[in-house]
Protein backbone atom coordinates (compact mmCIF):
# COMPACT_ATOMS: atom_id res chain seq x y z
CA UNK A 1 0.00 0.00 0.00
CA UNK A 2 1.15 3.67 -1.01
CA UNK A 3 1.01 6.51 1.15
CA UNK A 4 2.14 10.01 1.14
CA UNK A 5 1.72 13.19 2.86
CA UNK A 6 3.21 16.59 2.77
CA UNK A 7 2.19 19.99 3.91
CA UNK A 8 -0.92 21.30 2.73
CA UNK A 9 -0.63 23.38 -0.53
CA UNK A 10 -2.01 26.52 -1.14
CA UNK A 11 -3.52 27.31 -4.27
CA UNK A 12 -0.75 29.61 -5.99
CA UNK A 13 -1.60 32.64 -8.03
CA UNK A 14 0.95 31.77 -10.37
CA UNK A 15 -1.47 28.73 -12.81
CA UNK A 16 0.20 26.70 -14.59
CA UNK A 17 -2.16 23.65 -15.42
CA UNK A 18 -4.64 24.20 -17.73
CA UNK A 19 -8.14 21.80 -17.63
CA UNK A 20 -9.19 23.04 -20.74
CA UNK A 21 -6.45 21.18 -22.51
CA UNK A 22 -6.94 18.02 -20.69
CA UNK A 23 -9.26 15.56 -22.02
CA UNK A 24 -7.75 12.55 -21.40
CA UNK A 25 -9.87 10.24 -19.01
CA UNK A 26 -7.65 8.93 -15.70
CA UNK A 27 -7.61 9.63 -12.13
CA UNK A 28 -5.13 12.29 -11.86
CA UNK A 29 -6.33 14.12 -14.33
CA UNK A 30 -10.17 13.95 -12.96
CA UNK A 31 -8.70 14.97 -9.77
CA UNK A 32 -6.21 18.38 -10.98
CA UNK A 33 -9.56 18.97 -13.20
CA UNK A 34 -11.89 19.19 -9.73
CA UNK A 35 -9.30 20.74 -7.83
CA UNK A 36 -8.61 23.77 -10.55
CA UNK A 37 -12.96 23.87 -10.46
CA UNK A 38 -12.66 24.27 -6.63
CA UNK A 39 -10.95 27.22 -7.34
CA UNK A 40 -12.68 28.98 -9.89
CA UNK A 41 -16.15 27.88 -6.97
CA UNK A 42 -13.62 29.73 -4.53
CA UNK A 43 -13.70 32.90 -6.85
CA UNK A 44 -17.00 32.89 -7.01
CA UNK A 45 -17.83 32.48 -3.60
CA UNK A 46 -15.84 34.98 -3.01
CA UNK A 47 -16.53 37.57 -5.66
CA UNK A 48 -20.29 36.99 -4.63
CA UNK A 49 -19.61 38.24 -1.06
CA UNK A 50 -16.74 40.74 -1.63
CA UNK A 51 -19.55 42.80 -3.79
CA UNK A 52 -22.47 43.91 -1.09
CA UNK A 53 -24.98 44.88 -3.23
CA UNK A 54 -24.19 41.77 -5.78
CA UNK A 55 -25.15 39.52 -2.57
CA UNK A 56 -28.27 40.75 -1.21
CA UNK A 57 -29.25 40.77 -4.74
CA UNK A 58 -28.54 36.77 -4.77
CA UNK A 59 -30.13 35.66 -1.77
CA UNK A 60 -32.92 33.74 -1.80
CA UNK A 61 -35.15 31.82 0.52
CA UNK A 62 -35.40 27.83 -0.02
CA UNK A 63 -38.88 26.50 -1.04
CA UNK A 64 -40.69 24.72 2.04
CA UNK A 65 -40.09 21.71 0.48
CA UNK A 66 -36.54 22.16 0.44
CA UNK A 67 -35.82 23.54 4.04
CA UNK A 68 -33.23 21.49 5.60
CA UNK A 69 -35.59 19.71 9.05
CA UNK A 70 -33.32 22.24 11.16
CA UNK A 71 -33.71 25.06 10.03
CA UNK A 72 -36.23 27.56 10.13
CA UNK A 73 -34.65 30.05 7.47
CA UNK A 74 -32.47 28.07 4.98
CA UNK A 75 -30.92 30.38 2.14
CA UNK A 76 -29.73 29.10 -1.29
CA UNK A 77 -27.79 31.56 -3.17
CA UNK A 78 -27.20 31.82 -7.26
CA UNK A 79 -23.22 31.12 -6.00
CA UNK A 80 -24.44 28.12 -5.01
CA UNK A 81 -26.65 26.70 -8.02
CA UNK A 82 -23.88 28.51 -10.19
CA UNK A 83 -21.40 26.46 -8.88
CA UNK A 84 -22.77 23.34 -9.16
CA UNK A 85 -24.15 23.95 -12.71
CA UNK A 86 -20.44 25.07 -13.93
CA UNK A 87 -19.11 21.77 -12.30
CA UNK A 88 -21.24 19.76 -14.43
CA UNK A 89 -20.67 22.13 -17.26
CA UNK A 90 -16.62 21.76 -16.70
CA UNK A 91 -17.28 17.85 -16.51
CA UNK A 92 -19.15 17.54 -19.18
CA UNK A 93 -16.23 19.21 -21.31
CA UNK A 94 -13.13 17.06 -20.23
CA UNK A 95 -14.94 14.42 -19.35
CA UNK A 96 -17.67 13.27 -21.39
CA UNK A 97 -18.08 9.98 -19.87
CA UNK A 98 -19.21 10.65 -16.84
CA UNK A 99 -21.24 13.98 -17.60
CA UNK A 100 -24.58 12.30 -16.61
CA UNK A 101 -23.05 11.23 -13.08
CA UNK A 102 -22.98 14.57 -11.07
CA UNK A 103 -25.18 15.02 -8.66
CA UNK A 104 -25.40 17.72 -6.81
CA UNK A 105 -27.51 19.34 -3.46
CA UNK A 106 -29.06 22.12 -5.49
CA UNK A 107 -32.06 22.74 -8.00
CA UNK A 108 -30.82 24.35 -10.64
CA UNK A 109 -34.15 26.37 -10.05
CA UNK A 110 -33.90 29.62 -9.31
CA UNK A 111 -36.79 32.36 -8.98
CA UNK A 112 -35.74 36.13 -9.18
CA UNK A 113 -37.51 38.95 -7.45
CA UNK A 114 -40.28 39.04 -10.27
CA UNK A 115 -41.36 36.35 -9.57
CA UNK A 116 -39.82 34.38 -12.64
CA UNK A 117 -38.41 30.94 -12.29
CA UNK A 118 -35.50 30.26 -14.28
CA UNK A 119 -33.23 27.31 -14.60
CA UNK A 120 -29.82 28.51 -14.60
CA UNK A 121 -26.96 26.78 -16.71
CA UNK A 122 -23.33 27.53 -17.88
CA UNK A 123 -24.02 28.57 -21.69
CA UNK A 124 -21.62 27.72 -24.50
CA UNK A 125 -20.37 31.06 -24.55
CA UNK A 126 -20.24 33.63 -21.78
CA UNK A 127 -22.76 36.72 -23.47
CA UNK A 128 -25.23 33.84 -23.60
CA UNK A 129 -24.04 32.90 -19.75
CA UNK A 130 -24.16 36.50 -18.97
CA UNK A 131 -27.68 37.10 -20.74
CA UNK A 132 -29.40 33.90 -19.21
CA UNK A 133 -28.04 35.27 -15.40
CA UNK A 134 -29.34 39.37 -16.33
CA UNK A 135 -32.37 37.34 -16.17
CA UNK A 136 -31.64 36.02 -12.53
CA UNK A 137 -30.50 39.29 -11.37
CA UNK A 138 -33.84 41.55 -12.27
CA UNK A 139 -31.75 42.46 -15.31
CA UNK A 140 -28.56 43.80 -13.14
CA UNK A 141 -26.52 43.87 -16.61
CA UNK A 142 -23.06 44.70 -14.65
CA UNK A 143 -23.40 41.69 -12.17
CA UNK A 144 -24.04 38.84 -14.63
CA UNK A 145 -20.73 40.00 -16.83
CA UNK A 146 -19.16 39.29 -13.71
CA UNK A 147 -20.76 36.32 -12.88
CA UNK A 148 -20.06 35.09 -16.14
CA UNK A 149 -16.44 35.99 -17.06
CA UNK A 150 -15.83 33.91 -13.56
CA UNK A 151 -17.23 31.12 -15.05
CA UNK A 152 -16.15 31.38 -18.01
CA UNK A 153 -12.80 31.72 -16.77
CA UNK A 154 -9.62 29.14 -17.85
CA UNK A 155 -8.72 28.37 -13.98
CA UNK A 156 -5.57 26.78 -14.66
CA UNK A 157 -3.34 26.43 -11.92
CA UNK A 158 0.23 25.10 -10.01
CA UNK A 159 -0.44 20.89 -9.30
CA UNK A 160 1.40 20.35 -6.49
CA UNK A 161 4.11 17.56 -6.35
CA UNK A 162 2.05 14.70 -4.96
CA UNK A 163 -0.38 15.07 -8.34
CA UNK A 164 2.46 12.73 -10.28
CA UNK A 165 2.29 10.47 -8.14
CA UNK A 166 -1.42 9.53 -8.96
CA UNK A 167 -1.83 6.25 -11.00
CA UNK A 168 -3.51 6.49 -14.39
CA UNK A 169 -6.46 4.89 -13.03
CA UNK A 170 -9.68 4.71 -15.06
CA UNK A 171 -12.70 7.06 -14.37
CA UNK A 172 -15.53 5.48 -16.69
CA UNK A 173 -17.25 3.52 -13.31
CA UNK A 174 -16.87 6.98 -11.06
CA UNK A 175 -19.91 9.52 -10.19
CA UNK A 176 -19.43 12.49 -8.40
CA UNK A 177 -21.48 14.18 -5.98
CA UNK A 178 -20.82 18.43 -5.68
CA UNK A 179 -22.38 20.60 -2.19
CA UNK A 180 -21.61 23.51 -4.18
CA UNK A 181 -21.35 25.90 -0.70
CA UNK A 182 -21.64 23.69 2.60
CA UNK A 183 -22.79 25.82 5.36
CA UNK A 184 -24.70 28.20 3.39
CA UNK A 185 -26.05 29.93 6.72
CA UNK A 186 -22.67 30.70 7.39
CA UNK A 187 -21.81 32.34 3.84
CA UNK A 188 -24.83 34.51 4.16
CA UNK A 189 -24.19 35.43 7.40
CA UNK A 190 -20.80 36.52 6.51
CA UNK A 191 -19.01 36.52 10.13
CA UNK A 192 -15.11 36.00 10.18
CA UNK A 193 -15.11 33.40 12.47
CA UNK A 194 -14.86 32.19 16.11
CA UNK A 195 -12.49 29.21 17.17
CA UNK A 196 -11.94 26.79 20.05
CA UNK A 197 -7.97 25.88 20.26
CA UNK A 198 -7.10 25.10 16.09
CA UNK A 199 -11.39 24.23 15.40
CA UNK A 200 -13.29 27.40 14.11
CA UNK A 201 -16.29 26.90 15.58
CA UNK A 202 -18.87 28.64 13.18
CA UNK A 203 -17.85 32.10 10.64
CA UNK A 204 -16.96 32.00 6.89
CA UNK A 205 -13.83 29.63 7.76
CA UNK A 206 -16.58 26.75 8.14
CA UNK A 207 -18.14 27.43 4.58
CA UNK A 208 -16.64 24.66 2.21
CA UNK A 209 -16.96 23.56 -1.70
CA UNK A 210 -17.14 19.65 -1.47
CA UNK A 211 -16.47 17.46 -4.55
CA UNK A 212 -16.88 13.42 -3.91
CA UNK A 213 -15.89 10.56 -6.03
CA UNK A 214 -17.40 7.52 -5.39
CA UNK A 215 -17.30 4.12 -7.44
CA UNK A 216 -20.41 3.26 -8.86
CA UNK A 217 -20.43 -0.42 -8.71
CA UNK A 218 -19.24 -0.24 -4.69
CA UNK A 219 -21.15 2.89 -3.66
CA UNK A 220 -17.26 4.05 -1.95
CA UNK A 221 -15.46 7.20 -2.34
CA UNK A 222 -12.22 6.66 -4.59
CA UNK A 223 -11.37 10.91 -4.43
CA UNK A 224 -12.15 13.47 -2.85
CA UNK A 225 -11.57 18.11 -3.04
CA UNK A 226 -12.42 20.39 -0.28
CA UNK A 227 -11.74 23.89 -1.15
CA UNK A 228 -12.05 26.17 1.76
CA UNK A 229 -12.65 29.77 0.03
CA UNK A 230 -12.52 31.40 3.42
CA UNK A 231 -9.82 29.97 5.37
CA UNK A 232 -7.42 33.17 6.05
CA UNK A 233 -8.13 36.68 6.65
CA UNK A 234 -5.48 38.95 5.10
CA UNK A 235 -6.12 41.54 7.48
CA UNK A 236 -3.62 44.69 4.83
CA UNK A 237 -4.93 43.66 2.00
CA UNK A 238 -8.67 42.86 3.49
CA UNK A 239 -9.61 40.09 1.73
CA UNK A 240 -10.03 36.15 1.73
CA UNK A 241 -7.06 33.58 0.72
CA UNK A 242 -8.53 29.69 -0.02
CA UNK A 243 -7.36 25.96 0.70
CA UNK A 244 -7.58 23.24 -0.90
CA UNK A 245 -7.07 19.44 0.06
CA UNK A 246 -7.60 16.53 -2.52
CA UNK A 247 -6.92 12.85 -1.53
CA UNK A 248 -7.16 9.69 -3.76
CA UNK A 249 -8.05 6.13 -2.24
CA UNK A 250 -8.54 3.47 -4.48
CA UNK A 251 -7.28 -0.33 -5.35
CA UNK A 252 -4.36 0.31 -2.82
CA UNK A 253 -3.16 3.49 -3.41
CA UNK A 254 -3.55 6.21 -0.98
CA UNK A 255 -2.71 9.67 -1.63
CA UNK A 256 -3.36 12.94 -0.43
CA UNK A 257 -2.37 16.69 0.48
CA UNK A 258 -3.65 16.76 3.75
CA UNK A 259 -0.51 17.70 6.41
CA UNK A 260 0.98 15.49 8.40
CA UNK A 261 0.14 16.52 11.78
CA UNK A 262 0.62 13.64 14.52
CA UNK A 263 -2.28 11.80 14.72
CA UNK A 264 -4.06 11.84 18.27
CA UNK A 265 -3.65 8.75 20.22
CA UNK A 266 -6.63 6.46 21.85
CA UNK A 267 -4.80 7.02 24.93
CA UNK A 268 -4.46 10.48 25.05
CA UNK A 269 -6.65 11.76 28.44
CA UNK A 270 -8.65 14.31 26.48
CA UNK A 271 -9.81 13.47 23.18
CA UNK A 272 -11.78 16.29 21.23
CA UNK A 273 -15.25 14.75 19.17
CA UNK A 274 -16.71 17.77 16.90
CA UNK A 275 -20.30 17.57 17.10
CA UNK A 276 -22.59 20.08 15.47
CA UNK A 277 -24.90 22.21 18.04
CA UNK A 278 -28.32 20.45 17.18
CA UNK A 279 -26.48 16.74 18.42
CA UNK A 280 -28.35 14.70 20.98
CA UNK A 281 -27.80 16.13 24.72
CA UNK A 282 -27.73 12.50 26.66
CA UNK A 283 -25.12 11.38 24.49
CA UNK A 284 -22.82 14.71 24.87
CA UNK A 285 -23.19 14.51 28.29
CA UNK A 286 -21.88 10.82 27.55
CA UNK A 287 -19.02 12.31 25.65
CA UNK A 288 -17.81 14.55 28.15
CA UNK A 289 -18.39 12.35 31.36
CA UNK A 290 -15.79 9.79 29.64
CA UNK A 291 -12.98 12.60 28.86
CA UNK A 292 -13.79 13.54 25.79
CA UNK A 293 -13.75 16.87 25.02
CA UNK A 294 -16.61 18.17 22.99
CA UNK A 295 -16.21 21.23 20.67
CA UNK A 296 -19.44 22.66 18.35
CA UNK A 297 -18.77 23.35 14.93
CA UNK A 298 -20.57 24.46 11.85
CA UNK A 299 -20.80 22.68 8.45
CA UNK A 300 -20.90 19.32 7.85
CA UNK A 301 -18.10 19.27 5.61
CA UNK A 302 -15.62 21.41 7.84
CA UNK A 303 -16.30 19.17 10.70
CA UNK A 304 -15.04 16.16 8.77
CA UNK A 305 -12.67 18.12 7.54
CA UNK A 306 -11.23 18.96 11.02
CA UNK A 307 -10.97 15.36 11.78
CA UNK A 308 -8.77 14.66 8.34
CA UNK A 309 -6.65 17.66 9.51
CA UNK A 310 -6.28 15.80 12.77
CA UNK A 311 -7.94 18.38 14.67
CA UNK A 312 -10.00 16.42 16.45
CA UNK A 313 -10.26 12.21 16.87
CA UNK A 314 -13.69 11.75 15.61
CA UNK A 315 -16.94 14.14 14.16
CA UNK A 316 -19.90 11.95 15.36
CA UNK A 317 -23.29 12.61 14.26
CA UNK A 318 -25.87 10.19 15.75
CA UNK A 319 -29.49 11.79 13.39
CA UNK A 320 -29.90 11.99 10.18
CA UNK A 321 -29.56 15.63 9.57
CA UNK A 322 -26.30 15.10 6.64
CA UNK A 323 -27.22 14.40 3.23
CA UNK A 324 -24.80 12.29 0.65
CA UNK A 325 -23.09 15.39 -1.00
CA UNK A 326 -22.03 16.33 2.72
CA UNK A 327 -19.97 13.54 3.18
CA UNK A 328 -18.99 12.00 0.53
CA UNK A 329 -15.66 14.73 -0.31
CA UNK A 330 -14.56 15.17 3.54
CA UNK A 331 -15.03 10.60 3.21
CA UNK A 332 -12.89 10.73 0.21
CA UNK A 333 -10.37 12.72 2.00
CA UNK A 334 -10.34 10.04 5.49
CA UNK A 335 -10.34 6.84 3.11
CA UNK A 336 -7.02 8.46 1.95
CA UNK A 337 -5.27 9.16 5.07
CA UNK A 338 -6.84 5.25 6.13
CA UNK A 339 -9.74 6.43 8.21
CA UNK A 340 -13.24 6.34 7.13
CA UNK A 341 -17.28 7.23 7.75
CA UNK A 342 -19.23 4.95 9.21
CA UNK A 343 -22.72 4.99 9.51
CA UNK A 344 -23.20 5.65 13.43
CA UNK A 345 -26.74 3.71 14.19
CA UNK A 346 -25.09 0.44 12.47
CA UNK A 347 -21.84 0.82 14.23
CA UNK A 348 -23.49 1.28 17.51
CA UNK A 349 -25.71 -1.63 16.71
CA UNK A 350 -22.99 -3.97 16.20
CA UNK A 351 -20.67 -2.83 18.73
CA UNK A 352 -23.91 -3.47 21.82
CA UNK A 353 -24.02 -6.82 20.14
CA UNK A 354 -19.60 -8.04 19.27
CA UNK A 355 -18.13 -5.56 21.97
CA UNK A 356 -15.57 -5.38 19.17
CA UNK A 357 -15.19 -3.98 15.37
CA UNK A 358 -12.84 -5.76 13.43
CA UNK A 359 -11.54 -4.19 9.75
CA UNK A 360 -13.73 -5.93 7.50
CA UNK A 361 -16.78 -4.91 9.71
CA UNK A 362 -15.69 -1.49 9.61
CA UNK A 363 -15.41 -1.62 5.45
CA UNK A 364 -18.80 -3.14 5.57
CA UNK A 365 -20.45 -0.10 7.70
CA UNK A 366 -18.98 2.51 5.58
CA UNK A 367 -21.67 5.17 4.01
CA UNK A 368 -22.11 4.54 0.32
CA UNK A 369 -22.73 7.29 -2.29
CA UNK A 370 -24.36 5.21 -5.13
CA UNK A 371 -27.99 4.50 -4.57
CA UNK A 372 -30.67 6.46 -2.77
CA UNK A 373 -32.53 5.32 0.57
CA UNK A 374 -35.89 3.58 0.08
CA UNK A 375 -38.64 5.14 0.52
CA UNK A 376 -40.26 6.27 2.67
CA UNK A 377 -36.90 8.09 3.73
CA UNK A 378 -35.57 10.91 2.02
CA UNK A 379 -33.28 9.66 -1.07
CA UNK A 380 -30.09 11.21 -0.08
CA UNK A 381 -30.28 11.27 3.40
CA UNK A 382 -27.73 9.92 5.88
CA UNK A 383 -30.39 8.41 8.14
CA UNK A 384 -28.12 6.71 10.22
CA UNK A 385 -25.63 9.64 11.26
CA UNK A 386 -21.98 9.09 10.61
CA UNK A 387 -18.53 8.11 12.82
CA UNK A 388 -15.98 10.10 10.97
CA UNK A 389 -12.01 9.14 11.98
CA UNK A 390 -8.87 9.55 11.29
CA UNK A 391 -7.63 6.43 13.29
CA UNK A 392 -10.06 3.67 14.27
CA UNK A 393 -8.50 3.03 17.45
CA UNK A 394 -11.19 5.52 18.60
CA UNK A 395 -14.41 3.98 17.61
CA UNK A 396 -14.19 1.31 20.54
CA UNK A 397 -13.93 4.27 23.33
CA UNK A 398 -16.44 6.44 21.94
CA UNK A 399 -18.81 3.38 21.53
CA UNK A 400 -17.86 2.18 24.80
CA UNK A 401 -19.24 5.73 26.79
CA UNK A 402 -21.95 5.66 24.44
CA UNK A 403 -23.07 2.45 25.50
CA UNK A 404 -23.21 2.65 29.02
C1 LIG B 1 -25.73 21.89 6.00
C2 LIG B 1 -24.58 22.54 6.76
C3 LIG B 1 -24.96 22.61 8.20
C4 LIG B 1 -25.11 21.22 8.78
C5 LIG B 1 -26.11 20.44 7.96
C6 LIG B 1 -25.81 20.47 6.47
O1 LIG B 1 -25.49 21.99 4.61
O2 LIG B 1 -23.39 21.84 6.63
O3 LIG B 1 -24.00 23.34 8.86
O4 LIG B 1 -25.55 21.31 10.10
O5 LIG B 1 -26.07 19.12 8.39
O6 LIG B 1 -26.82 19.81 5.76
P1 LIG B 1 -24.53 21.38 11.35
O7 LIG B 1 -23.68 22.56 11.15
O8 LIG B 1 -25.44 21.47 12.54
O9 LIG B 1 -23.77 20.09 11.28
P2 LIG B 1 -25.90 23.32 3.73
O10 LIG B 1 -25.33 24.52 4.39
O11 LIG B 1 -25.26 23.02 2.41
O12 LIG B 1 -27.40 23.33 3.68
CA1 LIG C 1 -24.31 20.89 2.80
Amino acid sequence: MYTHTHTHTHIQSSYLYSREKTVSGNMAELIKTLLSFSEQAGEIARAVRQEPQLFSLLVEEKGEEEKNQRFTHDFKTLADVLIQEALRYCVAQAFPVLSEYVRGEESAEFTNTLGETITVMVCPTQQETAQLLAKVLNDNKEAAEILATLVHSDFSWQPDLEFDKIPSLPIDNLGIWIDPIDSTGEYVKGDMGVTLGNITQRGLPCVTVLIGVYDRTTGLPVGGVINQPFADYNHEKKSWQGKAYWGVSWNGTRIHNLPSAPRMSADESELAVVVSSSEDKKLLGQLTANGFKVIFATGAGYKILAVALGLCAACLSSKGSTFRWDTAAPHALLEAEGGGLVDYKKLYHLYSEQKDVGADALKELQIRYYEPNPPPGQKWNNAGGFVAYQDSSILPRVLACLSQ
